[in-house]
């Protein structure tokens, strides 16, 4: 499997002008490798396994699609339904997470625009694992770095800000209810209790503490059991700009929350303040496995990218990585 690298931030402003939410992928402009080159090598020492993973049910309705078209998911992200933007994320094929072309190669991504980012080209609606609606292809362009989709998104899903939705060709990834809704005030409270813990845990003082910010908090069923579990973000920035964020899955345990995933970052930001976190987008079952993946992106310098989570006997790993765009 090759995979590349990630980022995004939304709390910076510089950062949210490289937001594919936000972007006009007209206007973007390809300009220095360097900070991508860094960021790509840091990496590419995750692990990557996915390989393993048997695929039951990805594969492209011959009625529908071109048979040559391999099984695509995209990110939609965006504030109008009418233009909303679309990032191919990843192709799933036999087992596998592959990138959808090869990075800093316009050509392989202009192929790859023709065949999937044709005007007028469907893709069926994601959100919270199951089907939402449809988005159409208006128009592609070449980012600073990547390829992008303008798309027409009709959705029963409320799509802003952080919340986002998957897209993809698949007649079969996604064909279960959506299992995706705000948390209640207990589940919130339980949750805010945990991330309390977590932070405390590491150095934290309860007066820093109430600066803590709340990315976005999700309820999700990942597993299907009924039970839902909770996906947050969280910033917390000292007078120093120094940065602790946290990227949580939470699973319910009685009136509790316990941690699931925690990915906590410790760093000082550049400078120009781009941050590294991480937040959620959406889930889908890539495998068939019964557990939703879990799809992320995260900030950085002057780029995003986008990351997949898979429980693998009974714990969170990043599968996957890839560039949405760098400047
Ligand atoms: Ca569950
Ligand atoms: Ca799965």
């Amino acid at each position: 499997m090759r995979l590349s690298n990630v980022p995004n931030s939304k709390t910076d402003s510089r950062m949210r002008s490289r937001d594919p939410r936000t972007q006009d992928i007209l206007t973007r402009k390809a300009i220095g490798r360097g900070p991508i080159i860094a960021f790509v090598i840091g990496l590419l020492l995750l692990p990557l396994l996915f390989g393993s993973v048997k695929i039951t049910g990805a594969h492209a309705d011959r009625t529908t699609l071109p048979p040559k078209l391999s099984t695509l998911v995209c990110v939609i992200s965006g504030e109008e339904l009418r233009e909303m933007s679309m990032d191919a994320v990843v192709i799933v094929e036999g087992g596998k997470l592959l990138a959808p072309f090869k990075e800093y190669d316009e050509a392989d991504q202009q192929r790859f625009a023709k065949e999937y980012f044709r005007e007028g080209q469907k893709y069926r609606l994601t959100f919270g694992g199951g089907e939402a609606g449809v988005a159409t292809v208006q128009k592609s362009g070449q980012g600073c770095n990547n390829i992008h989709a303008k798309v027409m998104v009709e959705t029963s899903a409320k799509i802003h800000e952080h919340v986002m939705a998957l897209a993809t060709n698949s007649e079969s990834l996604g064909r279960q209810p959506s299992a995706r809704r705000a948390p209640t005030d207990p589940e919130r409270a339980a949750v805010m209790e945990l991330v309390k813990k977590i932070y405390l845990q590491r150095g934290v003082t309860t007066l820093l503490y109430r600066s803590l910010k709340v990315t976005n908090l999700t309820a999700i069923d990942l597993d299907r059991d009924g039970k839902y579990e909770m996906v947050g973000s969280f910033t917390l920035a000292s007078k120093n700009k120094f940065e602790r964020d946290l990227f949580l899955i939470a699973a319910p345990q009685g009136a509790r929350m316990r941690a699931d995933y925690v990915g906590f970052q410790a760093y000082q930001p550049p400078a120009e303040g781009f941050l590294s976190s991480i937040d959620f987008v959406d889930t889908l079952d890539l495998d068939g496995d019964g557990i939703g993946e879990v799809f992320a992106i995260q900030g950085g310098f002057d780029a995003y990218g986008y990351l997949i989570y898979k429980k693998q006997a009974g714990r969170w790993h990043k599968v996957y990585h890839m560039i949405g765009d760098a400047c």
